[in-house]
């Protein structure tokens, strides 16, 4: 079986920011965590390259099309270049491989008789380049997101109706309580559902919006954006309405989409009825995330100018300690806040945590043995509990955890409570004391053997997150093996080389 694993394709009208860095992050832990224990994976990210914001941008920019469309998308490509995202297939929207996916869709259910045109009036907002009901807007008549008010515009344009698919939706979701996670989302989503959905708008026209692929059976206008963007999760993976699709079904059967709640409707609502339109089933999983919050404690946003920058704090902590921040601190169904300082914070939590029990054993083994792994070591009940006991945890999450939010959040907890159990232990133990009476040397070597040990498993664990720093910490551990996902305790080969290398979290200063 082979996953298959997306983010959302991202604007291009601004910089990457952090909450794009995090979604692209989380999908790269899910790919390493489901490799770790044995699943191949398909791994996708991009960028969304249409629609009115794109357009306004590149107007501003006085660039050539192509040229603003390229650089604007090498942006995200590089980010994810540069923090090693080992992604399979980058997106991009302005492709004729994609587009051709979208006319054919299209063409699809225009033939079936699925699509009508009429004249509409309606609340747009650009940001969210979608139509808005007032009961989508704050109190001042603004949009949530955005903080602005939406335009009232009225045009002819084509539609596709949602309404008489409402009920099989909400059964769909009360049948299949795993389809939409953190559960929350689901209701959530039950709840939008509760009134009548009004028809999907998937044109504007061409006088407004030209930047999009044109409309098979109409050249005055283009596809909305959302209807094209959608389409990237079935035409990064070469489906065809007319072709062989087995290549596709096998994937598709186990499908992971990631996004942030911004984008909840048109994933969990308009998307599995375009599907169904499609004669295509709903992806397997909707895994749902919630917002990083900014300065002002509002969602962090190009729009807004309240961003942290993923290279400021790349150069500033590591691209791996990030990963683990950003992954560990995400709460499941909340916002989260996030700043410079936030992140400092949590790099020292890590540096205290695992940088200074790795520190503290290898130097003090350096000294007493060479560095050499203790060998035919004795071990107490204590030992052989917290060895276990970690094992057993790390082994039940790789067995049994999905691919989800919860999994990583659960993973990247019990990282850092394994390793202040083990600090915890090293300290109770005092293996500096015994080191000195040459009548505790069995003791002290068990002690130091289980910390070794237990400083293995946390390594292991922690590769989703962060995969050169486990490997390092392995290497030091004299541990050459690839970290997989059979944890097992007492595992460490005795009589191996330890090697005190540079910190694996230096001072930040
Ligand atoms: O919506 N907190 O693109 P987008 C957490 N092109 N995650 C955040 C975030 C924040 N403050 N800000 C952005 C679009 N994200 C469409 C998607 S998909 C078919 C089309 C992340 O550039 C998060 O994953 O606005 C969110 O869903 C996505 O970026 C929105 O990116």
């Amino acid at each position: 079986m082979k996953k298959y694993i997306t983010t959302p394709i991202y604007y291009i009208n601004g910089a990457p920011h952090i909450g794009h860095a995090y979604t692209t992050i989380l999908g790269d832990v899910l790919k390493k965590f489901e490799t770790m224990r044995g699943t191949e994976v398909f791994y996708t990210t991009g960028t969304d390259e249409h629609g009115q914001k794109n357009q306004s941008s590149q107007q501003e920019s006085g660039l050539e099309l192509k040229d603003f469309l390229k650089m604007r998308s090498d942006n995200f490509r590089n980010l994810f270049d540069k923090m090693d995202i080992d992604y399979d297939f980058f997106v991009r929207t302005s492709t004729d491989e994609h587009k051709a996916v979208v006319t054919d869709a299209l063409n699809y259910i225009f033939n079936k008789g699925l699509v009508k045109k009429k004249s509409y009036e309606g609340l747009y907002c650009e940001g969210c380049e979608q139509f808005k009901k007032p009961s989508d807007l704050d109190e001042h008549g603004n949009c949530p997101d955005h903080q602005k008010a939406p335009k009232l515009i009225t045009e002819e344009n084509y539609f596709f109706p949602l309404e008489e698919h409402r009920q099989w939706l909400i059964d769909y979701i009360n049948t299949h309580p795993d389809w939409i996670k953190p559960a929350r989302y689901a209701k959530e989503v039950l709840g939008m559902l509760k009134e009548p959905l009004d028809d999907l708008c998937i044109s504007r026209p061409k006088s407004r919006v030209w930047l999009g692929v044109e409309l098979p059976f109409d050249k005055d206008f283009v596809t909305y954006i959302w209807f094209d963007a959608l389409i990237n999760y079935i035409s990064s993976i070469g489906w065809k309405s007319d072709g062989d699709n087995t290549a596709f079904n096998a994937l598709w059967e186990h499908s992971t989409h990631l996004l942030a709640k911004d984008i909840l409707k048109t994933h969990a609502v308009y998307w599995p009825i375009m599907l169904k339109a499609l004669g295509i089933n709903p992806p397997e999983h909707l895994i749902v995330h919630g917002y990083w919050l900014g300065e002002g404690g509002i969602k962090m946003s190009k729009s807004l100018g309240n961003v942290v920058d993923p290279y400021e704090v790349m150069d500033l902590m590591g691209i791996e300690p990030l990963r683990f921040y950003l992954c560990n601190a995400m709460s499941l169904t909340n916002d989260s806040q996030i700043s410079v300082d936030l992140l400092k914070q949590g790099y020292k939590v890590l540096a205290n945590n695992i940088g200074n029990l790795q520190m503290r054993v290898l130097k003090m083994i350096a000294k007493s043995t060479g560095g050499k792994v203790p060998a035919n070591v004795s071990l107490a009940a204590e030992d052989k509990a917290l060895l276990e006991g970690i094992a057993n945890t790390f082994d039940r999450i790789y067995k049994y955890g999905d691919s989800s939010l919860e999994t990583v959040s659960e993973l990247s907890n019990e990282i850092l409570k394994a390793g202040g159990d083990v600090n915890a232990y090293f300290a109770a133990n005092e293996p500096w004391v015994l080191a000195k009476d040459e009548s505790k040397r069995q003791r002290y070597e068990a002690v130091i053997y289980t910390t070794l040990d237990a400083l293995r498993l946390i390594a292991a664990a922690a590769y989703p997150f962060m995969p050169v720093i486990s490997g390092k910490i392995l290497a030091s551990l004299g541990c050459s093996a690839k970290p997989s996902a059979a944890f097992k305790p007492c595992d460490l080969p005795e009589g191996g080389q330890t090697v005190v290398g540079a910190p694996l979290f230096p001072f930040l200063g």
